[in-house]
This record gives structure tokens, C-alpha cells and sequence, in this order.
């Protein structure tokens, strides 16, 4: 049951199973995006922090240790009781996920089943990642051995904090490694409370640490440690350079990067117009338009143009805005001011660049970082809210003659994480999957994500797979 009313039980850093004061003895604070006002002070991780939490990882992972005795399959076995805590507080956790970022209850709910399900998914793996024998030349018996990565450093986002953190634990913990995790400054609650998890569910000392702090400090000393053997990275492009240099100019860490998008989403002239404004709707407007595959930029075929704008129009409209606390509510505020009043200066390009404001474009309601849904026709492909990640709830409809056209214009753009294309025909479906530049093709569906299937970018959205 959705209840903000909540006992904050962790704030502080954990390091070595233990919650404890950042070594400035530091604090900064997590605000509700609702309402603007602070939740609670969290402790304010830095370089020294960082190398305490390293020390911790590097002795967890250690020849010997008890983490590297253990049996694959009883690695299985604590992740799978990690993901059943998970399961008995979902409530708890989802009403924290809400409070701190703004996203409808029934949306957390959904983001702490994902993640259960990909612990469930990577506690299998454990026991099932082998090398080969080779057939070697000579009087040789050769043989592969996959080995743990060692210390990763995790910074991941605050869009899907929950989701976020088992996209990345899961495959470290499965393969044997140890990990130093810095959650987003803007959401840093729930991962201190499944780090109390990890502990109750058994994991030994030093095996998971959770740093909470801001990006050019404590991110920024993960990323250049000399004793991280990897880094694995969710957020924005520009940050993902900045880690990319530190890895290179530090211990050559390995690194991989999860980055921003711009994705298309193309609807075909046999489409069913109903249908795909669904998808459409939903391919943006989810999480708030905050997800790195959201399908940004809405290619409609001149046939079915105006019937689509029109009832796109009708569905943004009829989207619940309000307290995300609140039933029946699909969408609360943006993350933070920064945000804010980014996706507010791109909607005023828009209508300066001469895109039409089909409906929104404005704040919604006095307080908290609430953004009306708003939908834009007559976009062109030069246009900011065309070519800029917005990650707000802004659809940009384009409008398309042939399918050649709307491929080359679908790839011109700097990014590659995703696409997505609503059509009867199969051709047309396979043509475009082969020829759009993204990690992800969807057809008929959009975000369709599972733990099963790899996940990540072409291009500046980044590389490495997660999943
Ligand atoms: O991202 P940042 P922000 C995009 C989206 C959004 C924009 C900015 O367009 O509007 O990026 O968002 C940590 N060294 N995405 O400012 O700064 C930071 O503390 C090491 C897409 O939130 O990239 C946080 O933990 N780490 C994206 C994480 O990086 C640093 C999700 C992400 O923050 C750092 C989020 C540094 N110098 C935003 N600076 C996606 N791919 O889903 C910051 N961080």
C-alpha cells in the first residue's frame, strides 16, 4: 500500500557490512521532488571514503577470502535470498523509491519486481559459467578459465534506482566479484536499505559497499582509483567521457558505459493507428519520459499523420499528473530542479524553432518538478527537441513518406540505443532491424526489456552489454 509516511532507516555509508559516518563526517541532503522539501541528510562519501570502501572490496576478493572459497552454486544461492528480502519488503522499498524520486507507487512496485527478477536470473548463471578446452597443437592440453573481473565500481543513475542497482549486481555477484556502488545523489535511499539486505541475506563482509555522493567526488574517485579493475557506468554521455579518460589515465580499468539516446520510433501507413499511439505514448511518456531508450523522437507515416496527432493528443491529455503517491496516478515530478528546468528550456525551443504545441508545454501545478505532458507536431529533424535527449515527458512527432527516408533520418544522430517500429508487414519490420543503428530493435512493442536479452548502445549511447 502506497504510504509516505516512512521510517528512513539507513543514511549513512556501507562499508565492510557496516553503516558509517563519511570520514568528513559530510552530509548533503535528498529532497522530494513532489513537495521540494528534504527528506533526510545522507552521509557525503569522498576520495578517502572511496579508498576505505576499495580496501573492503580488494580483502573481500582476496585468494582465500571466504567469498572466493565459496561455492559458485552458494553464490546462487545468497542471490536468490537477496531477492526474496526484496520480495518481503517490496512495500517499504517501493514507498522509499517513490518518495525520493517521484515516481507513481505502482511504478516502483513494478521496478522492484524487475529487479527481483533479474537477481533470480543471474543467481542461475553461477554455476553455469564455463571455459572451453582448446585443441591445442602438439602434446598440449589447454583449457580456459573464466575468472571474476575483481573490485567494480558501480555509478548508476536515479531513474531506476532499484532497477539500476540489480542490472549491475547481479552480473558482478554471479561472476565472483566485489563492488563499490555510489547510487545517484538525488536518489541515494534505496540502495542503503538493500545494503542492510545483502547483509541480513549473508553476504560476507567487504563482498557489496554502498558509498552514497556526488558525481565529480566520489563518482569521479571511483573512476580513477588505482585499485578498481573495472567500472561499470549508467548515465549521461557527457559523464561517460569524463569516466572513459579517468580509466585510460588512471589503472587502464575496464569500463563499460550505458549511456544517453535519442531513439526513434517509426509508425508505418498499415499500421493500426490506435495501437501505435499506445506504444508511442508509452515509449515516451513512461518514467516520466526519464529512460535512456525512451522512443523521443515519433516518425509517423503522411498517411496516417493526422489521425495520429490528433488521438497522441488525446492520450497525453488524459494522462494522471499529480501526487505519485496518490491512486490512478502515471506521472509524478521530474527528478530535480536541474532537470526541471532542463526539459522546460527545451519545450520553449521547440515553440521558438517553430514546432506547433499541440498541448502542455508548461509546468503543472505550483510546487514540486511537475511537467505537463506535452506533445509537439511539425517537428523537423534540425529542431533541439529533435536532436536533444529531453528526458521529460515531450513527444516529438515527425512526419515520414518512405521507409528509406525514415531510416537514414532515424540514424542521424550521434546516439544508438534503441528504436522501435509499429508495421503489419514483416519486410518492412526486418528491413528496419538490420538497418537502424541500436542496441535494441522493437517491433509492435517498445521498451519491452528482460533480463534475458542483452541491453545497450551503438555509438555515443555507449558500450559494453548490460544483461
Ligand atoms: O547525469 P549524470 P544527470 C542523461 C539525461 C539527463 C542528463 C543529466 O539526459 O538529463 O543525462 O543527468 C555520477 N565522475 N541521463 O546529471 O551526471 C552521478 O553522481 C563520476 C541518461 O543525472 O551522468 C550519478 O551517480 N561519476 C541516463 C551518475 O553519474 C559522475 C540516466 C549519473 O549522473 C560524475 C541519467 C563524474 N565526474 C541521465 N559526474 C541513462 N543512460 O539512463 C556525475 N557522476
Amino acid at each position: 500500500m502506497a504510504n509516505r509516511n516512512l521510517l528512513i532507516k539507513y543514511t549513512k555509508l556501507f562499508i565492510n557490512n557496516q553503516f558509517v559516518d563519511s570520514a568528513s563526517g559530510k552530509t548533503f541532503p535528498t529532497l522530494n521532488p513532489a513537495n521540494e522539501k528534504k527528506i533526510a541528510d545522507i552521509a557525503e562519501a569522498d576520495k578517502t571514503d572511496v579508498d576505505h570502501a576499495v580496501a573492503a572490496a580488494r580483502a573481500a576478493f582476496k585468494i582465500g577470502s571466504e567469498w572466493r572459497k565459496l561455492d559458485a552454486s552458494a553464490r546462487g544461492k545468497l542471490i536468490n535470498k537477496l531477492a526474496s528480502l526484496i520480495e518481503r519488503d517490496t512495500e517499504y522499498i517501493a514507498n522509499l523509491e517513490t518518495l525520493d524520486n517521484g515516481k507513481p507507487y505502482g511504478d516502483s512496485v513494478f521496478d522492484i519486481a524487475c529487479a527481483i527478477d533479474t537477481f533470480h536470473y543471474y543467481a542461475g548463471w553461477c554455476d553455469k559459467i564455463h571455459g572451453s578446452t582448446v585443441p591445442a597443437d602438439g602434446e598440449l592440453f589447454s583449457m580456459t578459465l573464466r575468472e571474476p573481473v575483481g573490485v567494480v565500481g558501480q555509478i548508476i543513475p536515479w531513474n531506476y534506482p532499484i532497477l539500476m542497482l540489480a542490472w549491475k549486481w547481479g552480473p558482478a555477484l554471479a561472476t565472483g566479484c566485489t563492488i563499490v556502488l555510489k547510487p545517484a545523489e538525488q536518489t541515494p535511499l534505496t540502495a542503503l536499505y538493500v545494503a542492510a539486505l545483502s547483509k541480513e541475506a549473508g553476504f560476507p563482509t567487504g563482498v557489496i559497499n554502498v558509498l552514497t555522493g556526488y558525481g565529480p567526488t566520489a563518482g569521479a574517485a571511483i573512476s580513477s582509483h588505482p585499485d578498481i579493475n573495472k567500472v561499470a557506468f549508467t548515465g549521461s554521455t557527457e559523464v561517460g567521457r569524463l569516466i572513459l579518460a579517468a580509466a585510460a589515465k588512471s589503472n587502464l580499468k575496464r569500463v563499460s558505459l550505458e549511456l544517453g539516446g535519442k531513439s526513434p520510433l517509426v509508425i508505418c501507413s498499415d499500421a493500426d493507428v490506435d495501437e501505435a499511439v499506445q506504444i508511442a505514448h508509452g515509449a515516451v511518456f513512461n518514467n516520466h519520459g526519464q529512460n535512456c531508450c525512451a522512443g523521443s523522437r515519433t516518425f509517423v507515416h503522411e498517411d496516417v499523420y493526422e489521425e495520429f496527432v490528433k488521438k497522441a493528443v488525446v492520450e497525453a491529455t488524459n494522462r494522471k499528473v499529480g501526487d505519485p503517491f496518490a491512486d490512478g496516478i502515471q506521472q509524478g515530478p521530474q527528478v530535480d530542479d536541474k532537470l526541471f528546468n532542463k526539459v522546460l528550456s527545451l519545450i520553449e525551443a521547440g515553440k521558438v524553432e517553430g514546432a506547433k504545441l499541440e498541448c502542455g508545454g508548461d509546468r503543472w501545478g505550483k510546487e514540486g518538478y511537475f511537467i505537463q505532458p506535452t506533445v509537439f507536431s511539425n517537428v523537423t529533424d534540425n529542431m533541439r527537441i529533435a536532436k536533444e535527449e529531453i528526458f521529460g515527458p515531450v513527444q516529438s512527432i515527425i512526419k515520414f513518406k518512405t521507409l528509406e527516408e525514415a531510416i537514414e533520418r532515424a540514424n542521424d544522430t550521434s546516439y544508438g540505443l534503441a528504436a522501435g517500429i509499429v508495421t503489419k508487414d514483416i519486410n518492412t519490420a526486418l528491413i528496419f532491424a538490420q538497418s537502424v543503428h541500436a542496441g535494441s530493435v522493437w517491433v509492435n512493442c517498445y521498451d519491452a526489456v528482460t533480463p534475458q536479452a542483452p541491453f545497450g548502445g551503438y555509438k555515443q549511447s555507449g558500450f559494453g552489454r548490460e544483461l
